[in-house]
């Protein structure tokens, strides 16, 4: 028994991937991804906002990495860029792109910062989506090949190792809703591209393991939890249970039953008859998972409607989110009550706790919280102070659920805040800031927000600091770099 609330192993950490962080979009020997491809598109992102430079974590990795070891992180989430260390996707392996890594987890060591690496977070070199992308089957060679590569030249360094993060968005939205890069609205292809994923993890275990045994390999998976409308009424009950398996078992399920919801399967018959699933996929797939990347942010309400309105835009969790729901267009999501972020997500910590244990119940593995965190205005004061109150309010109640979880039996072994810093918001651009860092993008300064104070003191007594003490543990003015 620990006499803190959080054991002395527990990992505290931030996330943040390549993409969206790194910049250096031309250096060192880096081609282009389906990011950079879909960015620098009219009209994809707002403002027309792109990577190329984003944080210049690229040159300024060293100063993020000592920023992280004084707030006390002890891990790091991040990914690793596909086209930095395989530029063509298919050829050969990039010195250059090993190198940059090499540095970073050098920066890592000296601080005894735990390295959690995620092999892909989206940025897919451009020749393979070129050639087809996730719904083509040759896609699941080219990232065997790259995961057992990258893991070869790092596993000396690195135990934690996630396959991909959220395949759900690579599925569904860059697929179906096509709000995200690659762009592509086909709801057949979006289902072959959340087998590939699937696949693609299953052969990439094995090939790690082979090269590395102690490696502790998973997924991450983006919650959602379709809560029905009305409880009292079957049909929302049913559809929110579809949505569930379009959004979760979908990845859930092959790694555990290794089958298919019949649910999923019944669904999206009008849209394709799943021959991409060969032979002995699924065996490939089902217990290839050692630890659990649990992603989470908010929920959803749904409700049984026969032609809902479809209102255009671009919000993933909103307008259009039906899109991204091949086999789903009965399923109303609701406008959402009370607090929410700029990202218009609502702020449901309870939800939080739900989807820990239904994730301990359903895949019985240890679990990495990898993201939780969310988007607010942040004005920067007069005196220079980021007084987020709504950021440290959110992570102190998200980590509040996180530990009845827990108490509750739930083997939960890290905590991840999303944001180490304000990034490229994907297809927000630069408009939403997550970060416990503030950046400033026309300087690249980077400025202490008080929920990096609050975050520090949480880490620094292993117990979630209360709100109401963070006058005595933030700096005035923050600290800057
Ligand atoms: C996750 N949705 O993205 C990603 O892993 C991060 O890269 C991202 O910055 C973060 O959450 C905040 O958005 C998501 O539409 C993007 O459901 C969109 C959705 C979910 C997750």
């Amino acid at each position: 028994m620990s006499s803190t609330p959080f054991p002395d192993d527990f990992l505290f950490g931030a996330s943040t991937a390549s993409y969206q962080i790194e910049g250096g979009a031309h250096e060192g020997g880096r081609l282009a991804s389906i990011w950079d491809t879909f960015a620098h598109t009219q009209g994809r992102t707002l403002n027309g906002d792109t990577g190329d430079e984003a944080c210049d974590h690229f040159h300024k990795y060293a100063q993020d990495i000592k920023a992280m070891a004084e707030i006390g992180l002890t891990a790091y989430r991040f990914s690793m860029a596909w086209p930095r260390i395989r530029p063509t996707g298919d050829g050969d392996f990039n010195d250059e792109g090993f190198a940059f890594y090499h540095r970073v987890l050098d920066e890592l060591d000296k601080y005894g910062i735990e390295p959690l690496v995620t092999l892909y977070h989206w940025d897919l070199p451009q020749p393979l989506e070129d050639a087809g992308g996730w719904p083509e089957r040759a896609i699941v060679d080219r990232f065997v090949e790259y995961a057992r590569g990258t893991v070869e030249e790092f596993k000396e360094r690195v135990t934690y190792w996630t396959t991909f993060n959220e395949p759900w968005c690579t599925a569904f939205l860059g697929y179906a809703s096509g709000a995200h890069a690659p762009g592509r609205s086909e709801p057949a292809a979006s289902l072959a591209a959340a087998h590939h994923l699937n696949l693609a993890h299953g052969l990439a275990y094995k090939a790690i393991k082979e090269v590395h045994p102690e490696a502790r390999v998973s997924i991450v998976l983006n919650s959602h939890l379709p809560r029905p409308w009305n409880v009292a009424d079957p049909r929302d009950v049913a559809v929110a249970q579809k949505v569930d398996a379009l959004a979760n078992r979908i990845f859930m399920d092959p790694y555990t039953t290794g089958k298919y919801p019949a649910i999923v399967l019944d669904s999206t018959s009008s849209l394709t008859d799943w021959s991409f699933v060969h032979e002995g996929d699924l065996d490939a797939i089902k217990g290839t998972l050692d630890v659990l990347g649990v992603n989470y942010y908010s929920s959803h309400v749904v409700r049984f409607n026969d032609a809902p309105h479809r209102p255009s835009g671009q919000d993933g969790h909103n307008s259009t989110v039906h899109h991204c729901w091949p086999g789903a267009d009965d399923a109303e999501f609701m406008p959402l009550v009370g607090k929410r972020t700029t990202m218009g997500w609502n702020v449901d910590e309870s939800g939080f706790h739900a989807h820990l244990m239904r994730m301990h119940r359903d895949m019985g593995l240890p679990m990495i919280v990898t993201e939780n965190g969310a988007s607010w205005p942040d004005e920067v004061s007069d005196d220079g102070r980021i007084r987020d109150v709504d950021r440290y309010t959110y992570l102190h109640d998200h980590m509040g659920a996180l530990l009845k979880a827990r108490a509750e039996g739930a083997d939960i072994r890290g905590y991840m805040a999303w944001s180490l810093m304000d990034n490229f918001e994907w297809a927000y651009g630069y408009s939403k800031r997550f970060g416990l860092l503030r950046v400033d993008y026309a300087s690249q300064e980077r400025t202490w927000k008080d929920s990096a104070y609050w975050y520090r003191e949480t880490i620094r007594t292993r117990a979630i600091a209360p709100l109401d003490t963070l006058e005595s543990v933030v700096e005035n003015p923050p600290r800057a770099y």
